[in-house]
């Protein structure tokens, strides 16, 4: 592994690492922090680990600068190198049993962290992802272009997985899950890469509202429908190949989910969602 780690001194492991893939995301990324340990104090016990990969804006250097006594730690690789490879890079630096990851553009809501941890752990779940594609669930601000591709891409990976919203980048998984994980993706699409290939036999989804980006610059591309028509076509072929039990998949509660406006300490309460 090419990373510098800085700052790794801890003595109890955390309950959740969660993993902040980014790449030119400077402008957002102290709010985004900020709101992650607020959201957990009191209620799960945090790391987060940035993955930059030497975004020319400087967020390396602005993460390295929120690290200052927080449990924060930062993984700079020499150059833009993908949002998987990203993703699975903090993950195998993580301390905690459960990892996730969230998008450092304030597009998914920090407040519900806790609530997906909730629900992992008391649901018995392998992996809880946050979903615009349940009861409860919505998009904002996105494009009806970019909505069209997001259905449809969800819509295909019905083929290997029974989540809603596969294209899902906002998730928790149990690192015991990842345990001899097999994977060549570069590609966009890591949730739907875990559902498929890692460990999970269990997931839930917990509504949310996505919030399209509002500052910074997509890193999405044109190239990146190409990739993910490869994943499924590699994810297919897994799938007839193995045989893994089908994942099972249980949609957890309807009721209006948090937006990323909300006040951070507002996370709704695993009742609140369904979760007992
Ligand atoms: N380390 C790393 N992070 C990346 C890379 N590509 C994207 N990211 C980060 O991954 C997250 C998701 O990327 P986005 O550009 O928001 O992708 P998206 O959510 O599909 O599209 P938009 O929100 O419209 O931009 C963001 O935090 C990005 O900064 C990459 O190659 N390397
Ligand atoms: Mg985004």
């Amino acid at each position: 592994m090419s990373a510098i780690v800085s700052d790794a001194a801890r003595t109890t492991p955390p309950e959740v690492t969660i993993v902040v893939p980014t790449y030119n995301e400077c402008e957002r990324l102290d709010t985004l922090i900020e709101q992650v340990f607020a959201s957990c104090d009191g209620r799960v016990s945090v790391e987060v680990i940035v993955v930059d990969d030497n975004s020319p804006d400087g967020t390396g250097a602005k993460a390295e600068c929120l690290a200052a006594g927080r449990a924060l730690r930062v993984i700079h690789r020499r150059g833009k190198l993908g949002l998987g490879s990203a993703v699975l890079e903090g993950f195998a630096a993580a301390t905690a049993d459960v990892v996730g990851v969230i998008d450092a553009d304030l597009s998914h809501p920090p407040s519900l962290i806790p609530t997906l941890f909730g629900a992992l752990r008391d649901r018995e779940l392998d992996m809880a992802v946050a979903s615009r594609y349940v009861d409860g669930g919505r998009s904002e601000g996105f494009a009806w272009s970019r909505r069209l591709l997001s259905r449809t891409a969800c819509w295909l990976s019905r083929i290997v997985t029974p989540v809603h919203d596969a294209m899902s980048g906002f998730f928790l998984i149990r690192r015991s899950c990842l345990d001899g994980l097999r994977t060549s993706s570069h590609g966009f699409k890591i949730g739907l890469e875990l559902l498929v290939r890692a460990r999970v036999r269990r997931a839930g989804e917990v509504p949310y509202t996505f919030v399209g980006r509002t500052a910074g610059e997509s890193k999405m591309s044109a190239g990146e429908a190409f990739i993910f028509a490869r994943q499924m076509a590699s994810l297919v072929i897994h799938r007839l190949r193995t045989a893994a039990e089908p994942v099972q998949c249980v949609t957890l509660g309807t009721a209006a989910a948090p937006v990323n406006t909300a006040p951070v300490n507002k996370a709704p309460a695993l009742d609140e969602i369904g979760v007992p």
